[in-house]
């Protein structure tokens, strides 16, 4: 479809409920259309997605971290929007006094939560996103993420495995183990998430698979630390380690005002999301189950991943700000509201 096709489907649409609907106005349409950034985007590379997927909830993806200047006019209000900030404006990157943690297990019965995840994504500087990427942008990625992991000490070094070569029953495992990911998002598909697929892709992984790094997944790089139980001060720490390391070996793009640059807008500033699987079959069976979530600046999602089913009242819960906050706030912001939603589950037992 051109971009006049895909806008006058969206403009069409008339119970989508988007961010892109709500904001891509026909006066923002008509000042962007002609635009193009140096790596060769344009307003439709950024919108295809949400016009494809009329049932998105944000509908916009930036072709390249340029678009967030070339396209402000329709990223920034998707960005006050979806963290709820009045003003586009970032503190520099903080994760805290990590040796001083007022938080540690947050399930020290061990009933709700199953396992915690803290993740972050990072953007090669010099690069574009997935749709403006070619062949050689994702193998020159590979190549620069994979040298600096090597270089990772201690309990955090591991090996990469390229997903080239890799045997469907070993992706299967590792994505129904939550550890891989797959090609299966029809928005990240739609937005040119799986362009040459599975060329540059893989996935790095230490020992005790509690750190691992996704590599050209929907971001250049994913920084991830996970384990079973509740224990989010340990995985905290382990992630903050790893970034400190990897910040040393490589150069990711930042945003004066935005801070971290991402693929997708809601993932822009501190692009961390720390979450839970937490077992909440009460709660969840209410009527207002979302309200609630949204309350604390909660997300829910189902297990395996955004866009998937809950399972035996198990959900993926996470933090939903990640700009205009710290890399401490969001993961404290986290914290309180998990706490509430393991008292608010017991209260109904
Ligand atoms: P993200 O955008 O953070 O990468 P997704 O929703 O795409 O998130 O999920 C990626 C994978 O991580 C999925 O397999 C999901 O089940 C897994 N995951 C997310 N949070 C947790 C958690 N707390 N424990 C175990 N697996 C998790
Ligand atoms: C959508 O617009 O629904 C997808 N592109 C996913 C957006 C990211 N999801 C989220 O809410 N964190």
């Amino acid at each position: 479809m051109s971009l006049e096709e895909l806008w006058n489907k969206l403009k069409t649409a008339a119970d989508c409920k988007s961010l892109l609907k709500k904001y891509l106005t026909p006066e923002i349409y008509e000042k962007l259309k002609g635009k193009k950034t140096k790596c060769g985007g344009t307003l439709k590379e950024c919108i295809q997605s949400g016009c494809e997927n009329l049932g998105s909830s944000v509908g916009i993806y930036a072709c390249d971290p340029e678009a967030y200047d070339t396209f402000s006019d329709i990223l920034h209000p998707v960005l006050k929007d979806y963290h709820k900030v009045k003003e586009l404006k970032h503190p520099a990157p903080n994760f805290g006094d990590v040796s001083k943690l007022d938080f540690g297990d947050l399930d020290p019965s061990g009933k709700y939560i199953v396992s915690t995840r803290v993740r972050v994504g990072r953007t090669h500087q010099g690069f574009g996103f997935p749709p403006v990427c070619t062949k050689q942008h994702r193998l020159d990625m590979e190549k620069k993420t994979v040298e600096a992991l090597k270089t990772l000490p201690g309990d955090l070094a591991g090996t990469y495995y390229p997903l080239v070569g890799m045997t469907k029953e070993t992706q299967k495992q590792l994505t129904d183990d939550h550890f891989l990911f797959n090609d299966s998002d029809k928005c990240l598909k739609s937005a040119g998430g799986y362009n040459d697929w599975p060329i540059g892709r893989g996935i790095f992984f230490n020992k005790e698979k509690n750190f691992l790094v996704w590599v050209n997944e929907e971001d250049h790089l994913r920084i991830i630390s996970m384990q079973k139980g509740g224990n989010l001060a340990e995985v905290y720490k382990r992630l903050v380690n790893a970034i400190k390391i990897l910040e040393k070996k490589l150069t990711f793009a930042r945003h004066d005002k935005l801070g971290y640059l991402t693929f997708c807008p809601t993932n822009v500033g501190t692009t961390l999301r720390a979450s839970v699987h937490v077992k909440v079959p009460k709660l969840s069976a209410q009527a207002n189950f979302k309200e609630i979530c949204e309350k604390f600046n909660l997300q829910p999602r189902g297990v395996d991943g955004e866009h998937t089913a809950s399972v035996g009242g198990v959900y993926d819960i996470s933090n939903k700000r990640r700009l205009g906050l710290s890399e401490i706030e969001a993961v404290q912001e986290m914290r309180r509201g998990i706490e509430e939603i393991i008292r608010l589950e017991k209260s109904l037992e």
